[in-house]
């Protein structure tokens, strides 16, 4: 029953299953089989993938930019080099995850055209600015560290070509993460003025990116499906606490204050605790209305436009070759 109700919220006609082939499915998941591209799925679960893969896909390339704009501003040569990898990383994970979304029978046209009409999410912390260089190192510290914290349990999902790319991804974020703190411990053990620096940019990305795990449990839509579906292995909030838990020792060796007033260890639990999520902005910041999400949609159409001529050029070049070897062929008959 259950699939049938997912199938009304996610696109496309509602798809009535057996209910034979349902529990012969949901009976894998339990053993912890992987599911391949050939087997048989049932549409929702399908559907569920190409959603949270291509967002994931879209997130990665989106992410690029917040970045992308420090590149021509790094302090040293070896901080660019580093920068200037880690950029490249992401657009790479991209094209890994675009390509497990097209196993699934999208093609990575479709989906690249639901970003750019704005159809398609991507993670909602891409849309705020990068307003000094700690900010980049905040972006691996906390950003790339809550990826890896959510996308480690993605290893293993039950959908195989995902588990797969996410394992390669995962050792990538785990530079990305480290270089991210690297800046900042560097700024923390400068001048005051560069303390200050990253202490503002903590201020201002610490709660954005508690945000990156979705709202909460009580308000996810699709978390109890995925779990059973064993897509997701750990709720939205369990993932943020263990977030937190990872987070808040780091910034006090950095000599750090998190901007939560209410932030306080739970001896009982071994648990931070911490304050209120304003779930209003997240809200607003999905609905595209956050800081930066105009700015990043027009910069990856205006990217796509520009690359217009090397993908029709790519086209002509393969139908030529194509050609020629047809000609090959039949002279050979
Ligand atoms: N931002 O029912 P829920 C990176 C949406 S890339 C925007 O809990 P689900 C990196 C959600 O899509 C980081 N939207 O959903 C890259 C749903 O809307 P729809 C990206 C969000 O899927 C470059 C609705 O809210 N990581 O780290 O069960 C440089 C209800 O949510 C957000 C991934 O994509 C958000 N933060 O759980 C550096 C990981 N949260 O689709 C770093 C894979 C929720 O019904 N994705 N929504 O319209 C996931 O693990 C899950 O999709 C989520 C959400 C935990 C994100």
């Amino acid at each position: 029953m259950y699939t049938q109700a997912l199938n009304e919220r996610i696109d496309g006609p509602r798809v009535v299953e057996d209910p034979e082939k349902l529990a012969a499915f949901q009976a894998r998941i339990d053993a912890e089989e992987k599911i391949e591209p050939n087997d048989w799925m049932p549409e929702a679960y399908r559907r569920t993938l190409v959603r949270q893969i291509s967002q994931h896909a879209h997130s990665e390339v989106v992410g690029m930019l917040p970045e992308g704009n420090w590149l021509t501003r790094a302090p040293t040569l070896k901080r660019k080099a580093a920068l200037l990898a880690k950029i490249q990383d992401e657009g790479g994970h991209g094209l890994y995850l675009y390509a497990a979304a097209e196993t699934l029978g999208v093609s990575r046209e479709e989906l690249y055209e639901q970003l750019l009409s704005g159809k398609a999410k991507y993670s909602s912390i891409f849309n705020y600015p990068t307003l000094t260089w700690a900010d980049i190192g905040c972006i691996g510290w906390l950003v790339d560290g809550a990826a890896i914290m959510n996308q480690i349990p993605l290893c293993r999902t039950s959908y195989g070509p995902y588990a797969r790319a996410m394992i390669r991804i995962c050792k990538e974020e785990s530079f990305h993460q480290r270089q991210g703190y690297e800046i900042m411990l560097a700024l923390c053990r400068g001048t005051p003025e560069q303390k200050a620096m990253a202490q503002d940019a903590l201020n201002r990305w610490w709660w954005p990116a508690l945000m990156m795990f979705g709202p909460p449990d009580s308000e996810s839509v699709h978390t109890e499906q995925s779990m059973r579906w064993k897509i997701k292995r750990f709720t939205n909030d369990e993932l943020r606490q263990k977030f937190v838990d990872a987070t808040v020792p780091q910034a006090h060796y950095l000599g750090l204050t998190i901007p939560d007033p209410e932030l306080r260890y739970d001896e009982a639990t071994g648990h931070w605790r911490y304050g209120p999520i304003d779930w209003d902005e997240f809200k607003r910041v999905i609905a595209g209305f956050g800081p930066c999400n105009r700015e990043r949609l027009a910069a990856r159409r205006k990217a796509h436009e520009e690359g217009r001529w090397v993908r029709e050029a790519a086209i002509a070049h393969a139908e030529k070759r194509r050609m020629r070897e047809r000609a090959q062929r039949l002279a050979a008959e």
